[in-house]
């Protein structure tokens, strides 16, 4: 599945603005097939938004169960003949599409994109209805898991380990496209060099009823100039005096993908390639044979009103910052973000750490400042084999979208699981290995969690690197960064026997913004910036550090919480993207490192 676009074969509309929309408060909209009429009783909603920030009422904002979203649209004239679909960039946990009162997908997850065949349903000219039944439900066969209880008044209640709020909605854009009925339904690069000749190898899927196998590739630099040609659905481009995609300085090529039939051009897919490769080699990380040092954050799709919204102003405003600050990477913590911040990280050179949905599989820990469940993560009646298939699929949806991003240079399959027993290195040392035959490309990983440290872990041996999350002088030795970094620095000196490179892809301390005092107290801007400065002191002594992501990029939102006030206050910006004193201490040192 491609992300849809407009090229020569091909068209798309934006399906982004008010939709009607009600919320299924007694669990009825199936049965009473509210997808078969005009939704009565709706209110408007925008698409994309989460609806959690937007309402006035605790009982939507806390909603748990179906939501549904209709609208009807009006196919364009000229699409006949062609295959049309429906693509939504993400539906979160999950939706089901209906075509007037025809079933036409179901999906479930919350931050991949999925799509629905509507050729059968539709006639171009026409209008039709379109019905998104958006599930926020999240149980232990979900990816991130979590629990529905109902408590003692009768009221639905979602439970989850992870330390965000659980937005629920339609929040990327929704597209119609139109492709031609045979098209070219994947692309797959991978890219290399050697001196100063660079390479691109591709594999192209068609799917189609047309029995066409040929396909042209033309590759242009940035200035438009052809600089490859190809013939074939597989095969190699060999481009001289290539531009290596470098952090900080990307460079992107633009590979034009021609399905041909009878020697003529029948569809036309582009994507945009950055020549570099990735690396491991022994504690060090490489990209283009050059170690790499990651400076960034771990961040958060999170905004106050429109909650997980994707908005492109909004992500500009971001990555202005983590210019400003000098970070040179992120980490999509703890989903796949927007497919518009992929791109836009190829574009302006900033390294990712892809990560999957797989936050909370921890339930005696709980994440962050949630309170553990006292139940076994794993077990039949828990986090099971059904939830391990559920959790394969994700990392294969996952690669299968941002597999052709420079930006990428690892997968990290989850976000603190449980890792320190055998069931845990049961369900977690395949998992790595399906990231590794999907992407034989790039190294993997998962995040290693304070609970389960050095010596008590036992999946890392099974990742390619280390990543972990730590917390000293924050949670534990809280106020005593001395004792911290004597704990740091033992713990360091373990991971760091193993060989691997390391990065600390957490570790923060709560500031509320413009609260200062003198000396430092936890929660003060003072204390955040000496307890950064200890942890920088800790990672300056081992050669095995190779990254810092300093959680988090900015103030986020969770859910009510007694050790939260208002949100998690880890930011080295505000939730409104303005710097506190964290912020202007790390862009010093960051500009020393990445001098
Ligand atoms: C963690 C989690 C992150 C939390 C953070 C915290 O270890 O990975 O999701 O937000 O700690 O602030 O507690």
């Amino acid at each position: 599945m491609l992300r849809p676009q407009d090229t020569a074969f091909r068209e798309t509309k934006n399906l982004d603005g008010l939709w009607n929309f009600r919320v299924d408060h007694e669990g009825v909209g199936r049965q009473q097939r509210w997808f078969a009429a005009p939704l009565t009783d709706a209110r408007a909603m925008a698409v994309p938004a989460s609806v959690n920030g937007i309402t006035t009422d605790g009982d939507v904002r806390d909603f748990v169960g179906e939501m549904y979203y209709q609208r009807v649209v009006r196919i364009p004239r000229g699409w006949t003949g062609q295959r049309i679909t429906l693509y939504l960039e993400s539906a979160t946990h999950g939706g089901t599409v209906w075509v007037g009162e025809t079933e036409v997908v179901a999906h479930r997850g919350g931050y991949l994109p999925f799509e629905a065949d509507l050729t059968p349903h539709v006639t171009p000219g026409e209008e039709a209805r379109i019905t998104i039944c958006v599930d926020t439900t999240l149980s232990y066969q979900t990816i991130p898991p979590g629990e529905v209880v109902t408590t003692a008044t009768g009221r639905k209640k979602q439970l989850y380990w992870h330390d965000f709020y659980n937005f629920t909605g339609i929040h990327r854009s929704v597209w119609l496209a139109a492709t031609p009925a045979t098209y070219v339904d994947d692309v797959t690069v991978i890219t290399g060099f050697a001196g100063t000749t660079g390479s691109v190898r591709y594999d192209i899927a068609i799917s189609g009823p047309a029995a066409t196998t040929d396909a042209r590739l033309t590759l242009r630099d940035e200035e438009g100039r052809v600089v490859a040609e190809g013939r074939g659905v597989t095969g190699e481009l060999s481009i001289l005096g290539v531009t290596l995609w470098r952090p900080g300085a990307a460079y992107l090529y633009d590979l034009q993908v021609e399905l041909l039939s009878g020697g003529r051009a029948v569809d036309e897919y582009r994507i945009k390639v950055g020549v570099r490769t990735v690396r491991i080699d022994g504690i060090r990380f490489l990209i283009n044979d050059e170690p790499f040092y990651f400076t960034g954050f771990g961040m958060h799709e999170d905004h106050v009103t429109v909650g997980k919204q994707h908005n492109d102003a909004l992500m500009l405003r971001d990555f202005e910052l983590i210019e400003w600050i000098h970070a040179n990477s992120f980490r999509t913590s703890h989903y796949p973000y927007s497919e518009n911040v992929m791109d836009y990280a190829d574009r302006v050179g900033i390294v990712v750490i892809a990560e999957t949905p797989a936050v909370g599989l921890h339930l005696r820990n709980g994440g962050g400042s949630v309170a553990g469940q006292g139940k076994e993560t794993f077990s039949p009646e828990t986090v099971n084999d059904a939830t391990r298939e559920v959790h394969a699929q994700v990392i294969r949806d996952l690669i299968a979208r941002d597999k052709n991003h420079p930006c990428v240079v690892i997968w990290s399959i989850a976000n603190e699981p449980e890792s320190g027993t055998e069931a845990a290195e049961r369900y977690l040392a395949p998992l790595l290995e399906v990231a590794r035959s999907a992407d034989p490309s790039r190294p993997v990983g998962f995040v290693n969690d304070m609970s389960c440290p050095y010596g008590t872990d036992r999946v890392t041996r099974h990742a390619d690197l280390v990543m972990i999350n730590r917390y000293f002088g924050w949670y534990l030795q809280t106020g005593d960064l001395a004792a911290a970094e004597r704990v740091f620095v033992h713990e360091l000196e373990g991971w760091s026997t193993e060989n691997k490179p390391i990065i600390v892809t957490e570790y923060g301390a709560d500031a509320f913004p413009g609260l200062h005092e003198l000396p430092a107290n936890p929660w003060s801007e003072e204390y955040e910036v000496e307890y950064l400065r200890m942890n920088h002191a800790v990672f300056d002594r081992f050669e095995a550090v190779v990254g810092e992501q300093m959680w988090n990029f900015a103030d986020f939102a969770t859910k009510g919480d007694i050790v939260r006030v208002g949100g998690n206050k880890k930011g080295a910006f505000t939730r409104d993207r303005q710097p506190k004193a964290a912020a202007h201490y790390l862009r010093e040192r960051w500009a020393g490192k990445n001098e």
